[in-house]
C-alpha cells in the first residue's frame, strides 16, 4: 500500500561516511529514538540506508549493509512505523521487507541489481525509480545533457517500462528525478522548475533536495565557498515545502519539523495549488428557489456552471473513467439539487451544490455559479449571478 501524499520522509543514514549526517547513530536505540521523533514531527515514511551514495563514494559489501541495516529496520518496524529501505541490492530489500520494511527505495532505478525488479514484483511491494547514469564513484564525471528535463523524463519512463515489464504494479510505482545524481546544479534547478513535466507520466515524483550541494552554492559566500552542509536547512525546508505544493507525492528529507512546518506555513498563505479541472457549463433546470411567494409556486430556470479542481494527471495516462471525476454523474446531482428541496438563496442553493460536488472523492475545489435570469427585478436586467468557491474541508 502507498501512503496518500503529501509525504515527509524522514532520512535515517545508518552510514559512516554519508555527506551531511554520517556516523550520527552509534546504537540501534539511538536510530530508534531519531526514527519516532521524525514521525512525532510528521513523517509517514522513514528510508533506512545503510550505503552512502555521496558523490565518489565506493561501494560497500553486501554484508556490511545487511548488518548496518536489518537490525535497525527490524525495530522500527516493530514500532508500527512505515519504513522504506534505501537499497540498490534485492537482497537487502528482500531482507528488510521480512523484518517489516514496506517499500524499497533504489537510486539505481534497477539498474544496479538486474534481480531488483523480479524480487520486488515478487514482494508486491512500491518501490521508488530514482534516475540514475551510474554509480555514486564516477558519476559526476559524465553530466552532460542536451536538455536535462526531456532525458531525466523519458529516461524515468524508460525504468517504469521495465519495472512494469518485470511485472511490478503500475499503482507500485513511484518516480524520482535523483537531484544531485549525475547532475549540475543547473540541470537540478531545471528540474525543480519543471516538474509539470515530470509529473505527466502519472507517477508519483518523491524528490530529495535536502542539504545537497547545490543549496551549498546557491549559499555560497562572497568569495564563492559553497555554504556547509549543516546549515543548508532553511533552503532544503522552503525547497521541499514548495515541492509537495507543486503537486509533488514526497519529499526526502533531513529536518522533518522544519519542512512540516515550511510546508503548513505555505498552505495557510496559498491553500489554492496550480490544479487540473473539468467544468460544466450552463446546466439549466427548473427550480422553486426564491424568497417570494410566486417564485415558489410558479417556479423558474436556474442556470449552472461548475468549476471542479481534481488532478487528471492519472486519468490522463490510463484512460480509465474510474481514475478521474464522471461528469454526467456531477450533472445529475447538480440538476438534482435545482429541481430539490426550495431554498431562499442563490447563495445558499450554489453552497449546497459545492458541498454536493466535493462528496466526489476527486474533486478537491469546487466553484459553482448560480444563474437566476428570471429573477424578480423590475426593469431589463441580464442575469443575476453567484459564485462560491470551496475547497475540501473548507
Ligand atoms: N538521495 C540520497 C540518497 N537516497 N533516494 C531517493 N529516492 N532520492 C534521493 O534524492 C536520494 C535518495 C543522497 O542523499 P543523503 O546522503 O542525504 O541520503
Amino acid at each position: 500500500m502507498l501512503v496518500h501524499a503529501p509525504v515527509i520522509m524522514g532520512i535515517l543514514n545508518l552510514t559512516p561516511d554519508s555527506f551531511s549526517d554520517g556516523g550520527q547513530f552509534d546504537s540501534v536505540k539511538s536510530a530508534v529514538e531519531a526514527a519516532t521523533s521524525m514521525v512525532a514531527n510528521g513523517a509517514s515514511i522513514i528510508d533506512i540506508g545503510g550505503e552512502s551514495t555521496r558523490p565518489g563514494a565506493e561501494r560497500i559489501s553486501l554484508e556490511t549493509e545487511l548488518a548496518r541495516v536489518i537490525p535497525v529496520v527490524e525495530q522500527i518496524c516493530a514500532q508500527g512505523i512505515y519504513v522504506s529501505i534505501d537499497t540498490m541490492r534485492s537482497e537487502v530489500a528482500e531482507a528488510a521487507i521480512a523484518v517489516g520494511a514496506r517499500m524499497v527505495n533504489d537510486v539505481s532505478g534497477g539498474l544496479a541489481d538486474p534481480q531488483m525488479f523480479t524480487v520486488v514484483a515478487r514482494l508486491g511491494v512500491p518501490i521508488v525509480l530514482m534516475h540514475w547514469r551510474g554509480p555514486s564513484k564516477t558519476m559526476q564525471e559524465n553530466t552532460h545533457y542536451d536538455s536535462a528535463v526531456a532525458e531525466v523524463c523519458s529516461e524515468l519512463q524508460d525504468r517504469a517500462k521495465a519495472a512494469l515489464g518485470a511485472g511490478i504494479q503500475r499503482g507500485n510505482i513511484i518516480l524520482d528525478p535523483g537531484i544531485g545524481f549525475g547532475k549540475d546544479s543547473e540541470h537540478n534547478w531545471e528540474l525543480l522548475r519543471n516538474l509539470d513535466a515530470l509529473l505527466a507520466g502519472g507517477h508519483p515524483l518523491l524528490v530529495g533536495v535536502s542539504r545537497k550541494r547545490f543549496l551549498g552554492t546557491l549559499l555560497s559566500d562572497d568569495e564563492g565557498k559553497p555554504r556547509d552542509v549543516g546549515i543548508r536547512e532553511v533552503a532544503s525546508a522552503t525547497t521541499s515545502a514548495y515541492l509537495l505544493q507543486r503537486g509533488a507525492w514526497g519529499v526526502r528529507v533531513h529536518d522533518v519539523q522544519a519542512t512540516s512546518d515550511a510546508y503548513k506555513a505555505l498552505c495557510a498563505i496559498n491553500p489554492n495549488p496550480p490544479i487540473d479541472s473539468i467544468e460544466l457549463l450552463g446546466l439549466r433546470e427548473f427550480g422553486r428557489h426564491g424568497v417570494l411567494e410566486h417564485e415558489r409556486i410558479n417556479g423558474q430556470y436556474f442556470s449552472v456552471d461548475a468549476t471542479l479542481g481534481l488532478s487528471i494527471s492519472h486519468a490522463a495516462h490510463t484512460d480509465n473513467l474510474a481514475d478521474t471525476v464522471n461528469y454526467a454523474e456531477v450533472a445529475d446531482s447538480i440538476r438534482a439539487r435545482i429541481s430539490g428541496e426550495p431554498v431562499d438563496l442563490i447563495e445558499k442553493l450554489a453552497e449546497l451544490i459545492a458541498t454536493d460536488c466535493l462528496a466526489f472523492p476527486q474533486v478537491v475545489f469546487a466553484k459553482i455559479r448560480v444563474h437566476k435570469p428570471d429573477a424578480p427585478i423590475e426593469g431589463e436586467f441580464g442575469d443575476v449571478i453567484v459564485t462560491r468557491a470551496k475547497f475540501v474541508d473548507s
